[in-house]
């Protein structure tokens, strides 16, 4: 990963500049051609990273902020499972202090809804149960970089999401163990364990989330993240998994998980996350971001600046099917006029993974137009056009993530 072009350290220094694109060869490029890659303006938005992930690899990924960080498109490799190095970053607020993780075992969430209602330390949680699954995290604003209309928030282009190991006890053993879950309870709520800012309402600060109670079926309290425990920028000691479901739903650090007769009135799920028409503001009228649609993206070649050698190549991607599992890819090389079926590479990790697909193809020389388009195993295909809406989420648009590079 340390080849790509991105990685120069002069390009990054001069990122976004004429002279940047002139040292990377860029030059020459069509500006359509740019724009679909790593764009200058990505570039331009890398920071360095902030110390508590210092530990990511910072030609891997985009810092957008301090507390949004996303993988590069060229960086995605064809494993499976994305490195933690290389996982996107997305806080609300910043995380707790780093002593939570100095003793894990100890940390203790607060399981309510159910008929014996108590507090139990990662260390009973331990005791009670283990699985293993892999799952896609994803932001419910990935992609939103392609939206025409800028709407506000991180401009996410597809590096929002990666496909994560997790292991810990189903959250259905530990309601179990508890008597299980009180009568009419239709929701899961957890909530995160962050220091809240003094002087502001907690409800709108609070990262809380409800789920339907169905969620629960999958759902896992996770100490373990690809073979390690959690770091704390994911959200050890412990974290909240629901799989299928949009990223933010995945609570880090949670300090509470509740079966609730009703969603949580916190402000990051009564207003945030909504899917509002296109000038419109989120409230509880609209519809919540919750599953994930089916959705995939080619990620090379030619991602990281958009030349690619022409001859045969092998045009590889992602693909995965939110609550269902991917059944099939298609590639087209002509923007979408012709589709060829990709194979699926690699092991299949269950329905809430993500599967790496790729189509071994001859690019002549000239300007390509690479997309992919998945679906579902319950027959829902990825669609052409993104749903617009106001906070720029869900984009599933496989026009809008289409690659386009130059074969020379
Ligand atoms: N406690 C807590 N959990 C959280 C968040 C947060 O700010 N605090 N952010 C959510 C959002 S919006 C996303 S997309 C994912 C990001 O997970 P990651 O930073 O581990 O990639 O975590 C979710 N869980
Ligand atoms: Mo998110």
């Amino acid at each position: 990963m340390n080849s790509q072009p991105t990685s120069h350290p002069r390009r990054r220094l001069l990122a976004g500049s004429g002279a940047a694109l002139a040292a990377a060869g860029l030059g020459g490029l069509a500006p359509a051609a740019r724009a679909a890659g790593d764009t200058p303006a990505a570039a331009a938005g890398t920071k360095p990273l902030p110390g508590y992930v210092a530990w990511k690899d910072p030609a891997s990924v985009i810092v957008h902020s301090t507390t949004t960080i996303e993988t590069r498109r060229g960086s995605f490799g064809t494993g499976v499972l994305t490195p933690s190095e290389q996982l996107y970053i997305r806080n609300n607020l910043p995380a707790p202090d780093a002593s939570v993780v100095a003793d894990r075992d100890a940390w203790e969430v607060e399981i309510a809804g159910v008929k014996n209602p108590r507090r139990l330390s990662v260390r009973e949680l331990k005791s009670m149960g283990l699985e293993t699954l892999a799952m896609v995290l994803q932001c419910s604003g990935n992609g939103r970089g392609y939206f025409p209309s800028k709407p506000s928030g991180t401009p996410w282009q597809v590096g929002a999401a990666g496909c994560v190991m997790w292991s810990g006890v189903p959250v259905r053993w530990v309601a179990d163990a508890l008597g299980g879950v009180a009568g009419g309870m239709a929701f899961m709520t957890g909530t995160g364990g962050e220091k809240l800012p003094e002087g502001l309402d907690p409800k709108t600060v609070i990262v809380e989330r409800s789920v339907p109670v169905a969620a629960m079926a999958d759902a896992m309290l996770a100490w373990e993240m690809n073979g390690a425990p959690i770091p704390l920028a994911h959200g050890g000691p412990l974290r909240l998994i629901v799989p299928g479901y949009t990223g933010v739903n995945n609570i880090k650090y949670v300090k509470r998980l509740a079966f609730t007769a009703a969603e949580t009135d916190a402000r990051i799920m009564s207003h945030g996350y909504r899917l509002s028409p296109p000038g419109g503001k989120g409230d509880p009228s609209q519809p919540s971001v919750q599953e994930m649609s089916v959705k995939s993206w080619i990620n090379g070649p030619g991602a990281d600046g958009g030349t690619v050698k022409a001859g045969l190549v092998q045009v590889h991607g992602v693909a995965f099917g939110g609550l269902h599992g991917v059944s099939r890819v298609e590639v087209s090389l002509d923007g979408g006029k012709r589709w060829h079926e990709a194979r699926f590479v690699g092991p299949d990790l269950g329905r809430y993974a993500w599967r790496q697909f790729v189509l071994s193809a001859q690019l002549p020389p000239g300007a390509h137009v690479l997309a992919s388009r998945a679906t579902d195993s319950a027959g829902n295909v990825q669609p052409e056009q993104r749903a617009e809406n106001a906070g720029g989420y869900n984009n599933t648009s496989w026009a809008d993530h289409a690659l386009k590079v130059v074969a020379a």
